[in-house]
């Protein structure tokens, strides 16, 4: 095949790896961080910056766009007839601390960019296509995750409005400066009607598909996650205080977190702790206070509780030992979600059929691994009302949440084609009316 005159478009008219890459760039310079370190927060200039970017690549694509009530970027491409349900695709343009470029960012322009083949192929599909690009998936503004696509899901819980940031803002202000109307934001909430299913492709953040030379793979289900926020209370005091008169809220802390990393190691979980603050905070002072978050996370709730159980109980062993007390908040739950039968049939043809054409038709490609995701997405928000699927693309030493994360154009190009072909394969499956893809 000749080589297309730019590198934007493929012979075919589909568009290429390079131009998600170029964009993935391109929202990455949208951050509140100096010194090109990316963060983006929900509801700040930034989001409201990379949801005006993301609309007009959608309206490039053929959508329709909107903003929904929760601030989460939405654009709609009709099928065959106006007004039938959608296959929503998708994921999220926020980012944590110190991100990298393509955790969520690649799904809503993966996304984007099949919407736009399926538009110029002039193909109309026995359902719309929606895209979503989520405002808030990892919570890192106001601690607790997913607020966009719970709103979506039509989840919302009224008591996060008093969720502060760190500046005290809380959510309900962010919400009224970001021109949002607090009281509308059930208006965002979809049904199950509006849906035929949800598709997301996302980086693995896992070094998975890398150890087996794979570019993607299936997602099976998604971890079920708690974070809480601990205190331990003691007693500051001169550093030079004897032993038997000292209550040290750091050191019954640390203890404790040595102990639940070996509890969580041993149920087969995984427990971070990412955030520690000490008071008062000093050399030569006997910590009075110490802060620290939980992050506990497996692939069956009933395992995942079980072990915060026995964290509780050796929290107040430590406390007790140690004349301390100890304050548990939970600030997020999301239970873990299983990807559909049908939904993981397609994203399976999808890889097969990327496979097929990247070797010109050979077929002697393995067959589509499936894995469990230990990261959280906007998925298990959306499991809420409509079946999910989830395609997952190798990134180099499964490094992710860091400004290190990367993947190779051949893989999003992979990548683009499977999504394309599944989507593809499950309007197959509707059109012959049965629920299994091609
Ligand atoms: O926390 C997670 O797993 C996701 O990246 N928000
Ligand atoms: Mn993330
Ligand atoms: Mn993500």
């Amino acid at each position: 095949m000749t080589p297309p005159a730019d590198d934007t478009m493929r012979n075919d008219g589909a568009r290429t790896a390079a131009v998600v890459l170029e964009r993935c760039d391109e929202l990455a310079r949208h951050s509140s961080l100096p010194d090109g370190l990316i963060e983006r927060v929900y509801l700040s200039p930034e989001h409201a910056a990379v949801n005006a970017l993301a609309a007009g690549w959608m309206q490039g694509a053929g959508m329709d766009t909107w903003q929904d009530a929760a601030g989460n970027q939405c654009g709609r491409l009709e099928g065959a007839t106006p007004g039938l349900p959608a296959l929503l695709l998708g994921s999220h343009l926020d980012t944590v601390p110190s991100a990298g470029r393509y955790d969520g960012i690649l799904g809503v322009l993966t996304a984007i960019a099949v919407v736009e083949r399926i538009t110029t192929s002039g193909r109309s599909l026995p359902f719309a296509l929606e895209v979503v690009a989520f405002g808030d998936e990892e919570g890192t503004r106001f601690g607790t995750a997913l607020l966009g696509s719970r709103a979506l899901a039509g989840t919302w819980l009224d008591a996060w409005w008093e969720l502060t940031d760190e500046a005290g803002i809380t959510l309900h202000e962010a919400f009224v400066a970001f021109g949002l109307d607090p009281a509308a934001v059930t208006a965002a909430a979809r049904t199950s009607n509006d849906f035929v299913g949800y598709l997301e492709t996302h980086i693995e953040q896992g070094p998975v598909l890398e150890e087996n030379d794979l570019p993607l793979g299936i997602v099976s289900s998604i971890a079920g996650a708690r974070r809480f926020q601990i205190t331990i209370t003691g007693k500051a005091g001169h550093s030079g205080t004897p032993w038997t008169h000292r209550r040290d809220a750091l050191a019954g802390a640390s203890e404790a977190i040595v102990a639940i990393e070996r509890l969580a190691r041993d149920a087969d979980l995984i427990a971070t702790v990412g955030h520690l603050e000490v008071f008062p905070d000093a050399v030569n002072v006997i910590a009075g206070r110490a802060e620290f978050s939980l992050d506990l996370r497996g692939r069956f709730d009933a395992d995942r509780d079980s072990v915060w159980q026995q964290i509780e109980t050796l929290l107040d062993e430590i406390c007790a030992t140690r004349g301390l007390h100890v304050a548990v908040h939970q600030t997020h739950a999301a239970p873990a979600a299983h990807c559909s039968d049908r939904l993981r049939g397609v994203i399976a043809a999808g890889i097969r059929a990327a496979d097929l054409r990247a070797a010109d038709g050979a077929d002697d490609a393995p067959a589509p691994l499936e894995l469990l995701s230990m990261a959280g997405h906007d998925a298990m928000a959306v499991a809420h009302l409509t079946e999910i699927g989830m395609l997952f693309v190798r990134c180099a030493g499964g490094v992710s949440h860091h400004p290190d994360e990367s993947v190779t154009e051949a893989d999003v190009a992979r990548a683009l084609d499977a999504f394309e072909a599944a989507v593809l394969a499950l309007a197959d499956g509707h059109q012959a009316g049965s629920q299994d893809p091609a």
